[in-house]
Order: structure tokens, then sequence, then C-alpha cells
């Protein structure tokens, strides 16, 4: 069980009621992802990494088994900064590569939790005590604030495909918030799944066993408990379809009849039969694309680092000159 199984319900933001009341007012209702992951939905997150159909996972931990080593000797960073520090165990990789270098000095997991941080920072407090753990309490599409004490160089790591969650304008947003507050020593290592046969990446996501569905419908169960809604998760289906055009799978929650929901704070939702809420989207990349969107954010890539299949990217990253800090 990695960590993130342990985050605790509290992660929830805030923002749950407006981003419901927003994301179901529209032609096409949304929900965003981040709300997947309470305890149970992180457990479910867990069950995917370790499904046959779900090649993402594995194949970044096979990265950064291989590269981990190389990576870290030829950067020597003193700082790793983790944006949305998820996978303990890929963290312990990158981290055991960044001590055995002699380079590194802290260890800054970002996070929306505190509770999940503290958790995790005492853990690895305890295995890596030469480090200096300073977790962060972000949201990741904040702009980010390094302060001013980070020691140089310093590798920013944003891995599991994440930013594929982003439309490609958030994805530049957010990446330009990485370019504003790194410095020019400093890198971004990103983690991207890429473009492949369509029936790979569908069925990534429409699993023999269903838990990607569960997982997809456990969105519902958080809005129920949350704000107190009477979503009816068995009339809804799960749906995940691969956009050739756009690159991209989208997760759906397919209402298999007229039915209103009734949401305290929202009112009384109305969905046809046949009508979806979009819950994800999971972009997919190449080169071309990651090179454009980089660009777009002030980066430029300096590494590829892809599996022979080219199932899967690491991309090493620098800041163009241009960028300046806030
Ligand atoms: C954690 C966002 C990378 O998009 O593949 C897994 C989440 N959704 N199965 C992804 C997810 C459905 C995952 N990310």
């Amino acid at each position: 069980m990695t960590s993130i199984a342990g985050r605790p319900d509290s992660t929830l933001h805030a923002g749950l009621l407006r981003d419901v009341a927003h994301g179901l007012s529209g032609p096409q209702k949304e929900l965003p992802p981040k709300y997947f992951y309470d305890r149970r939905g992180s457990e479910l997150f867990d069950e995917i990494t370790r499904l046959p159909e779900y090649y993402l996972t594995r194949t970044e931990r096979a990265l950064l088994d291989c590269w981990s080593g190389p990576l870290m000797a030829a950067l020597r960073p003193a700082a790793l900064v983790e944006l949305g520090a998820g996978s303990a165990d890929k963290t312990r990789l990158l981290l055991d590569a960044m001590v055995y270098a002699g380079s590194g000095e802290v260890y800054v997991p970002i996070d929306v939790s505190a509770e999940f941080l503290e958790d995790s920072a005492s853990r690895l407090r305890a295995e890596f005590p030469t480090l200096g753990i300073e977790p962060l309490v972000a949201d990741i599409v904040d702009p980010l604030d390094l302060g001013d004490d980070l020691p140089s160089p310093a590798i920013i790591a944003f891995l599991g495909s994440t930013i594929g969650n982003f439309d490609p304008a958030g994805a530049v947003r957010l990446l330009r918030n990485v370019a504003r507050a790194i410095r020019p020593g400093d890198r971004l290592v990103l983690g991207a799944d890429l473009r492949k046969d369509p029936k790979i990446i569908e069925r990534a996501y429409n699993d023999a066993q269903g838990i990607t569905a569960e997982f997809n419908l456990n969105v519902l169960r958080v809005v129920n408990r949350e704000l107190g809604a009477d979503f009816d998760l068995s009339a809804f289906e799960h749906r995940a379809f691969y956009d050739r055009t756009l690159h991209r799978i989208e997760m759906h929650l397919v209402s298999t009849d007229d039915q209103l929901v009734h949401i305290p704070g929202v009112g009384d939702v109305a969905f046809a039969g046949g009508e979806s809420i979009r819950t994800e989207i999971s972009c997919k990349y190449d080169q071309a694309s990651l090179a454009e969107m980089l660009g777009a954010a002030g980066m430029r890539i300096d590494r590829w680092i892809a599996d022979a299949a080219s199932t899967y990217a690491l991309i090493v990253a620098s800041r163009t000159s241009e960028t300046s800090r806030p």
C-alpha cells in the first residue's frame, strides 16, 4: 500500500459546493477529478495502479528504476520538490538516488492535505535521516512559491501523468507557474503518458474487474457524503473513451434514466437518460505536443526518456532565459 491510500478524507477542498454548482450547470455537466481522492477513492486508485491493464504507473516506475540514478548523478540536485506528492514508492526511488549522488539536502513534498503531508513526512524523516523533509501545503494549480532559501539546484518532480488531467491551456498555466518559480539551474522532471494505439489506452480505463468504474462512481459517493446529495449510484454507469482528435481519454458517468438529483445548497439537478457528467480528462502526448506546451510555459526539453515502446516518458525540462520569477 502506498501512502496515497492513507490520504485522510479532510483533504476535500472547501470549494466542493462551488465546483459542484458550477460543474453541473452547463450543457456538458462536469465534476473536477480531484474529488475522486477521498480515502476510499485513493485506495481504489491504488488498486488501479496494480491492474494489468493500467500500464502507466508500472511503466513510470520502471523508468524511474533505471533513470533516477543517472539523472541524480548528472544533475546533482540539493533539493527535490514534488508536486502533488502522491506515491511514496516512486518518491523513495528519487530520494535514494539523490542521497546516493551525495548532493541531496532537502525534500519538499507539496500537497493540499496537511494531514497527509505530516503523515508521510514523519515516515520519510525516519528513512532519510540526512535529508531535511520540509512539506509545503499548497494546491498545485496555484502560483508556486518555493521561498528564498531552497538550496540549488533543485529538481521539481511532477509525476504520474497528472498533467494529463488538465486541458492544454490549464497545463500551460500550471507549467508557467513552475517556470516562474524555478531558477536557471533547476530542472522540472515531468512524467507523461504518450499517444499510442487507442485500444491499449481505452483498456487502461475500462478494466475487466470494474475497479475504474468503482473509482469513477466514487465521486458521487463523495458528493453525497460531503454535501448531503442523493445521487443513486446504481442509476449511473461508467464510460471511458479515447478522443482521437483531442488525444485524450474522457471519463463520464452516464445517467441510465431521466432523473432528478437533489443537492442541498445547489438545488434539484435534472438528468436525461443517456446524459453524462464528465469526471476526468486524461490527455496523452508526444514529444512535439510536450515541447509546444513547455515552450508556451517558458521551458524547453533537455532530455526525453521513454521506454522502448514509447509508452510513457520522463521529460527533463529547464527554464528558457526570458522567464522571470514573480
Ligand atoms: C492519476 C490522473 C494520472 O489519468 O490515468 C486512473 C487517474 N483515472 N484511472 C489517469 C485515473 C482513471 C490517472 N491520473
